[in-house]
């Protein structure tokens, strides 16, 4: 395996609940209040992650972040001991301090942008934390992510790590979620596709009017210039705004593509017809398979729904690929049939594996959201931080942490109980030991 593609997936933290953050999601909204349970969601997350490594992908694990973020809270002027922190913004500001409670950086689909070696002018792999402005609670991700990251592909003769993009509406910018690549083999340069919900600096092309288009094509055109990709090797293209307006909040909701393999609804982008044409062009004269999916065999509403391209396609061993599907396919009738029936579809894609990772969906998180891709080749395999891999004996260890960490059960009243911080800053000090991160979350560096 000279070159292959990683996916390394959100650990979910202990505060992980359901607070109704996130509008234009139309699980968390619904879900708004409902009790969570962050050991079931971390432990259906190790199994996912474990499943893959099972099927022979390198799987990797990225560290959640410090919640409830006390330091964040004192930015906004509360203080006094933690507690007293916690105590007056949940009494002040409850909404605010939930925001400041979110276990959101389990979804590392939105942690960065990141383009393999094959595809960038010095040859490193580039990583663009993202800087998530759109959302208050995801927007204090950024500068512990880029500490992860950092920690994770520690190599600077392998890895460049850039500064997340101008913390402004402007530049909006959202990671691998509106990000896909497609090459004809993981090691060689492929055609990286950006897709952004509108423009920032030009009023007059078209927007969505009800829900918040995430991210701007000027944000997606700056991590281009960053990453050193050549403008024959890059697509941008203009999300659907009406899709927007029905809950597609990112486009990894409703298109994912694996090498050579395209699989997307009709209405996924406003001007399908001339993506698809630049798409062919820039591809060049290999084998490209790109699988359509008609409104008539699925709607929009069933794609959010299930998730049904929130899901991971996947090469195996053998060559052919697989698709890695939540169960809430399985429960939707026009998903499960178009889903049983896509392997006699003309394409590499000739399996799907159904995981429960309901925890996290409720919330609108499905299997690809829970994961960020790393094309590599074996060096930079071999160079990145081993103590982050997913293997037996690390399934079992990240498994009896959780035990030994995580609550069963918690309410959104829950958040504010000072042992909470204790329980989940005392889990995080043992997490970095287990994955050899160093110091990478503020408490530790008092
Ligand atoms: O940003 N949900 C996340 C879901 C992110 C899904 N990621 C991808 N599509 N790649 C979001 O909307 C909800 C949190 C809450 O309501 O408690 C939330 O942040």
């Amino acid at each position: 395996m000279k070159q292959f593609e990683a996916n390394f997936d959100g650990l979910v933290g202990p505060t992980h609940n359901y607070a109704g953050l996130s509008v234009g999601n139309v699980a968390s909204l619904s879900n708004a209040s409902a009790s969570s349970s962050p050991k079931q969601a971390a432990k259906q997350g190790l199994r996912k992650m474990k499943a893959l490594a099972d099927l022979g992908m390198v799987q990797g694990v990225l560290a959640p972040q410090e919640r409830p973020d006390v330091m964040s809270l004192r930015r906004l002027g509360f203080s006094g001991s933690d507690a007293n922190v916690l105590a007056s913004a949940a009494k002040q500001a409850p909404a605010i301090f939930q925001a400041c409670c979110s276990a959101s950086s389990m979804w590392t689909a939105n942690a960065a942008t990141v383009s393999p070696s094959a595809d960038t002018e010095d040859g490193k792999v580039h990583f663009t934390p993202a800087n998530l402005t759109n959302k208050y609670h995801r927007s204090l991700e950024p500068q512990v992510t880029g500490n992860i990251l950092k920690a994770t592909f520690n190599d600077s003769h392998y890895f460049s790590h850039h500064t997340h993009l101008p913390d402004n509406e402007h530049f909006g910018d959202e990671g691998a979620a509106n990000h896909t690549r497609l090459c004809s083999e993981y090691g060689e340069a492929g055609v990286e596709l950006f897709v952004y919900g509108r423009h920032a600096f030009d009023h007059s092309k078209p927007a969505p009017t009800k829900f918040p288009a995430r991210q701007t094509l000027e944000a997606s055109q700056a991590v281009a210039r960053l990453h050193g990709l050549s403008d024959k090797n890059v697509v941008y293209i203009q999300q659907n705004p009406d899709v927007i307006d029905q809950g597609v909040f990112h486009n990894d909701v409703i298109a994912v593509g694996n090498q050579n393999v395209l699989f997307y609804h009709e209405q996924a982008f406003l001007d399908s017809a001339s993506a698809m044409d630049e798409i062919k062009r820039k591809f060049g004269h290999n084998e490209l398979h790109l699988l359509c999916v008609k409104t008539d065999e699925v709607n929009v509403e069933d794609a959010i729904r299930s998730y049904l391209f929130n899901t991971q396609i996947i090469t195996l061993a053998n060559g052919e690929m697989a698709i890695i599907a939540p169960t809430n396919c399985q429960e939707n009738p026009n998903v499960y049939k178009y889903l049983s029936n896509i392997a006699a579809q003309h394409t590499p894609i000739k399996h799907v594996h159904y995981f429960d990772v309901k925890e996290s969906m409720r919330n609108g998180g499905g299997p690809a959201c829970l994961r960020l891709r790393v094309a590599m080749t074996a060096e930079e395999h071999q160079a990145l931080n081993q103590h982050t891999l997913m293997n037996d004996a690390q399934f079992e260890r990240l498994n009896t942490w959780v035990d030994n960490h995580y609550r069963d059960t918690l309410n959104v009243a829950d958040l504010a109980d000072p042992q909470l911080l204790i329980e989940s800053r005392t889990a995080l000090d043992e997490l970095t030991q287990l994955l050899k991160l160093g110091s990478v979350y503020p408490f530790q560096q008092d």
